[in-house]
């Protein structure tokens, strides 16, 4: 190109936000590099290209989910009236890491050749800034490298906290670690009650392993706290152990190669310690923002995040933020995947398109999983003040429960609507089954502005769970009794 530039675009990370930016921008004909590098873990694991959803992230966390419901659902095939012989049936860890591994290897092969069939430029090397239309990376042989970019997208996403305690990175694992560990994970104790620990403890627990959750305050903060509180209540129930309002003090290696942790109970103040096999850190996320030289292009942070505006703009106009780097927004693929690419249809093809982060959908993948979108209760009593929304709720029991028995006691749906008018659904919350199935379609109806009314006149699909919510008819202020009657 005539641009004064080397590129039209140079593109700091290559996840799920920066792969997305990248490959949209070539498409309307801009000059596009992507740096992607990963450092190892304190335990030395490494990965290749695509960012944590397909190396550490989503991906290897639901195929590990979907094998510990498999093995639960050996055991209700027998109801079923499947012979399954072996009473003792048990997973392959090693077998289930090498599948699992090899998914991500095929993804990270698909992703570098379709880098290069759109013609993206990928250098495997740490980008920084020197000003701020200038990066230097370090070359494979060891050279500096500088080159110049019109703009910049900053996509480096952020990676597993380590608690600052005795041995904790000698000895602890995160979430970077335990998709592709070859020991059997054991005994494990999961530090941190934020979607990934419960998520982990959960796919643990469903394998056959012991998992303890170390919870510091409440689980799940920033959820609904009444469907937050089920969860924890259920995964109680299926034997996994809490230790509540508790801190972890120490990590030491016991001679026999067990883990001796030392905590604390800040409740009672009392001191303990136990031993596992395994100690997993998962007390949330910093950003990589320390090996960027942001100060180099004078771009504002906000402790590790990046500081954007409407537009993902930082304070430098040319320089732009996506994903889990910024400041203040869901840490979800889908987000840095649709931001990333809107911005590139605004930088290079015209486009007005804004990100609308508001109502965006998640799942907490849980045996019985946990997916809401819009607001929970509390936040819409904060906003709107509790006389003005009605809360529809109900238990449910999904017709494949019957056959096993299994409980109903944790199915639950809750709808948080305006109370008046055609009553505008501001919130829907749904344990169950296949949960993220469930409220994706339900997500689009609530961005067209679903209301109360339309549920009821939308006709269910029979039988599934999802038609519980065309059917809401219990609302919490009438007191009434939301079990199902049989
Ligand atoms: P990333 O995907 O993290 O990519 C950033 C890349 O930049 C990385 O490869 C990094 O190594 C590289 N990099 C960093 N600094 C530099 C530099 N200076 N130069 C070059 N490269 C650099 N989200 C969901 O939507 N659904 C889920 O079910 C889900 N499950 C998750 C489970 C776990 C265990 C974890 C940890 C996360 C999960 N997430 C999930 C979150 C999701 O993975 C992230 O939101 C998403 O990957 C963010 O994308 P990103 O592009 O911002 O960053
Ligand atoms: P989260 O959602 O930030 O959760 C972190 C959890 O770890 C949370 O339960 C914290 O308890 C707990 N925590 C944090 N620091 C400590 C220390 N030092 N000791 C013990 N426990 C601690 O992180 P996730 O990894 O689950 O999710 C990653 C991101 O995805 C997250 O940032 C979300 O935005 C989405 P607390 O409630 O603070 O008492």
């Amino acid at each position: 190109s005539n641009c004064k530039y080397d590129y039209d675009l140079v593109v700091l990370g290559g996840g799920s936000g920066g792969l997305a930016c990248a490959k949209e921008a070539v498409e309307y004909g801009a000059h596009v590099l992507c740096f992607d590098f990963v450092k190892p873990t304190p335990a030395g694991t490494k990965w290749g290209v695509g960012g944590t959803c397909v190396n550490v992230g989503c991906i290897p966390k639901k195929l590990m989910h979907q094998a510990s419901l498999l093995g639960e659902a050996v055991h209700e095939a027998v109801a079923y009236g499947w012979n399954v012989n072996d009473q003792n049936i048990k997973p392959d860890w090693k077998k289930l890491v090498k599948s699992v591994q090899d998914h991500i290897k095929s993804v990270n092969w698909v992703t570098r050749v379709d880098l290069r069939d759109k013609k993206v430029e990928y250098v495997n090397s740490i980008g920084r800034f020197v000003d701020p239309h200038t990066i230097e990376y370090i070359q494979k042989q060891g050279e500096r490298k500088q080159l110049t970019a019109k703009y910049v997208v900053v996509a480096v996403g952020g990676r597993p906290r380590y608690p600052s305690i005795p041995g904790a990175t000698e000895f602890g694992i995160t979430s970077d670690d335990i998709f592709s560990y070859e020991k059997e994970p054991g005994r494990t104790l999961v530090v941190g009650a934020g979607y990934v620990g419960l998520e982990c403890a959960c796919f643990l627990k469903g394998l056959g392993y012991d998992p303890t959750v170390m919870v510091r305050s409440i689980v799940l903060r920033g959820f609904d706290r009444q469907m937050s509180e089920f969860l924890a209540a259920m995964m109680l129930e299926r034997g996994i152990r809490f230790l509540n309002t508790t801190i972890p003090l120490a990590v030491e290696r016991r001679a026999d190669g067990k883990l001796l942790v030392k905590y604390q109970n800040t409740t009672t103040k009392t001191d303990g310690s136990d031993v596992f096999d395994t100690v997993l850190w998962a007390i949330g996320r910093k950003g990589l923002t320390e090996d960027l030289n942001l100060g180099a292009a004078g771009v504002q942070t906000y402790n590790d995040k990046i500081i954007v505006d409407h537009t993902e703009a930082t304070n430098v106009p040319h320089i732009f933020a996506v994903g889990d780097i910024i400041y203040g927004r869901p840490e979800l693929t889908p987000v840095a995947i649709l931001s990333g690419r809107l911005l590139a249809r605004r930088l290079f093809a015209g486009s007005t398109q804004l990100m609308d982060y508001t109502d965006v959908a998640t799942t907490v993948f849980t045996p019985l999983e946990y997916s809401c979108v819009g607001m929970s209760e509390e936040m819409a009593i904060e906003k709107m003040g509790a006389e003005n929304i009605e809360v529809f709720h109900a238990y449910y029991k999904p017709t494949e429960f019957f056959i096993p028995q299994k409980s109903v006691r944790h199915c639950y749906l809750k709808a948080v609507a305006e109370v008046s008018g055609d009553q505008k659904i501001l919130g829907l919350h749904y344990i169950g089954p296949v949960a993220g199935e469930v409220i994706q379609g339900f997500a689009a109806a609530l961005k067209s502005g679903l209301t109360v009314k339309t549920l009821l006149n939308t006709v269910g699909i029979h039988p599934t769970t999802a038609e519980e919510f065309t059917r809401l008819s219990i609302t919490k202020r009438s007191g009434r009794d939301p079990t199902p009657a049989s």
